[in-house]
């Protein structure tokens, strides 16, 4: 499959493998888990995004409604992360209100940040917006699940419906952080929205869970090494010797 060849070239290095330094790989072993889904309207360039950040590609052509889940890890700040990024079907408004099937509920719930993307190309997608940040919010109760709003397609501005400014404002009054980006175009903006994210979710995962950060923070015993041991016991034999000596 084009994707998943594409997928194998990605930037990003695998931990312990070619390229990353020993100290890296070393911090690779057990990398953070970061799971991130996206919604939006269909044909918004939800897949497109996925891939451009995970591959840095733009293909063009996508697999209609696949909601595929993708991993991968990535040096963010230092930090190995494991990533995993949910695409998901397009959702739409039926009479009024949002129609989500439970597939795409078990997502959200089960994401730690969303992205929700809209085309400044339709106005119905942008319509959806605040039905799906409400939707979330539901779904997460009590928990401020960091969100960021896509505009995408900013490379149509000929045949736009929405101003991307309108989508700034609704992304102020929501709460949420902006990113105006062309996934066609520009894959530094694409990388911002999802790099937003994980530091977003670190931030919450190492203030929100004490016991884990207690943990982590006590250094793991270290399995006996032999040479080090050797080094020990020659130091110590050797401060022997020098104290009989002076004796
Ligand atoms: N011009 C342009 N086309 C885009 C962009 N992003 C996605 N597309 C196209 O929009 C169509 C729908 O994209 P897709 O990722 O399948 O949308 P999805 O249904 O939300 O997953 C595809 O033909 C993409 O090539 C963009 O930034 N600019
Ligand atoms: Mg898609």
């Amino acid at each position: 499959m084009r994707l998943t060849q594409s997928m194998c070239t990605i930037a990003e290095c695998a931990p312990g493998g070619e390229g990353c330094p020993p100290a890296a790989a070393a911090a690779a072993a057990r990398p953070r888990l970061v799971k991130i889904a996206v919604v939006g309207g269909s044909g918004v360039g939800k897949t497109a995004l996925v891939v451009r950040f995970l591959t840095r590609r733009f293909i063009g052509d996508y697999e209609r409604n696949a909601g595929n889940l993708y991993s991968r890890h990535i040096q963010i700040d230092g930090e190995m992360l494991a990533i995993q990024v949910q695409d998901t079907p397009g959702v739409q408004i039926h009479e009024h209100s949002l129609h989500c099937n439970e597939q795409l509920n078990r997502c959200i719930r089960w994401a730690d940040a969303l992205v929700i993307v809209f085309s400044i190309t339709d106005y119905k997608s942008y319509e959806l917006l605040s039905h799906l940040y409400h939707h979330v919010r539901q779904l997460h109760p009590g928990n401020a699940v960091p969100v960021v709003i896509v505009a995408n397609k900013a490379d149509l501005l000929h045949i736009k419906e929405v101003e991307p400014q309108h989508g700034l404002q609704l992304a102020n009054m929501l709460g949420c952080t902006f990113y105006e980006v062309s996934v066609s175009e520009n894959y530094n903006d694409v990388f911002n929205a999802f790099h937003l994210l994980c530091k977003e979710v670190s931030k919450q995962q190492t203030t929100s869970t004490p016991e884990r950060r207690r943990t982590s923070l006590i250094p793991r015993p270290k399995s006996p090494n032999m040479q080090d041991l050797k080094r020990r016991f020659k130091q110590a034999l050797s401060a022997k010797v020098r104290t009989v000596t002076s004796v």
